[in-house]
């Protein structure tokens, strides 16, 4: 998980640094997001369905998706880098909450077809606001779809606060339509995972919906292009970097003897190739 984070966090720096240059037209950072992305993502498993929001780029990067196809679209040279198909994990959706009807249309007519796919499909906090969610979750509900909603709550809808954008839990929400929901703190990869397959095991085995709502930190803006220390009180974003879970996740390791520096020199050189290639593919 560890590798699989840092890789992302690779990606992710030089994709902005990319887009800095005009290079890229635009990107949507994971950072701070990476341990509920990599922990939720390891929990469902290769065989799962994935419809991602767009920032889900260290799920991606677990999916074995590279880098320059993970990137392709943000400069504008495809719809979609990578085969759906291949990587099970569908294109990503700037509609907000649209591949949320999606991917129950697509489990309900899995489940016509009688197969045992599990089908996760992934959401914003703000996306959870739309209409198209909740005509997802009560479809889900009635029909009793085999979708893990994963909502990464990271705080924001842009400059939106999470506490101004609701007056319940999204968890609660779910409830409402009677889905069973967990509500986990996602800073730590590993905690993140067991959490996670605890829900996906409900839907698997209770052949119904469930939700599990990851609370994350978004440690950048909301895009290259949001100014978002304009919004945010400095105690906050200082917090949000101190507990870079990237970082915390290194040092947990390295301080129990599970990593060494063999073993982080041969990743820092892959994260180095996959920044080349980028610049190689991108670069004006
Ligand atoms: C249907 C729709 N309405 C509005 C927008 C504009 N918009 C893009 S991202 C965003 C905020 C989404 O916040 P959240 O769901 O919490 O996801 P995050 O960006 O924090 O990952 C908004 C309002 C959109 N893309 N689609
Ligand atoms: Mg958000």
């Amino acid at each position: 998980m560890l590798r699989h984070m840092l890789i992302a966090r690779g990606i992710d720096e030089e994709a902005g640094l990319l887009e800095n240059h005009g290079a890229l037209d635009l990107w949507l950072s994971c950072r701070g997001q990476e341990a509920a992305q990599v922990g939720s993502a390891m929990a469902i498993g290769d065989e799962a369905v994935i419809f991602p929001s767009y920032r889900e780029h260290a799920v991606a990067v677990v999916r074995g998706i590279d880098a320059v196809s993970l990137t392709a679209q943000w400069a504008g040279r495809t719809f979609c880098g990578w085969n759906p198909r291949v990587h099970r994990f569908f294109p990503y959706t700037l509609v907000l909450a649209a591949q949320a009807l999606h991917a129950v249309g697509y489990a309900i007519g899995q489940g016509l077809q009688n197969t045992a796919e599990t089908v996760v499909v992934y959401v914003g906090d703000g996306a959870t606001s739309e209409g198209d969610m909740s005509e997802a979750l009560n479809l889900a509900a009635v029909e009793s779809a085999r979708v893990l909603f994963i909502c990464q709550n990271n705080g924001w809808a842009i400059s939106k606060p999470s506490h101004e954008q609701m007056l319940t839990s999204i968890a609660d929400r779910a409830n409402g339509f009677g889905i069973r929901s967990w509500s986990m703190s996602a800073d730590d990869p590993d905690s993140t995972l067991l959490g996670c397959l605890e829900a996906r095991r409900y839907v698997e085995t209770s052949a119904s919906p469930g939700l599990i709502e990851l609370r994350t930190t978004r440690i950048g803006g909301h895009t290259t292009t949001d100014p978002h220390a304009t919004y945010r009180e400095p105690g906050e974003l200082a917090a949000a970097i101190a507990n870079d879970p990237v970082v915390k996740y290194r040092e947990r390791l390295v301080a129990a003897g599970v990593v060494d520096d063999e073993w982080l020199g041969a990743v820092d050189a892959d994260v180095a190739k996959a920044r080349q290639e980028l610049l190689r593919a991108f670069a004006p």
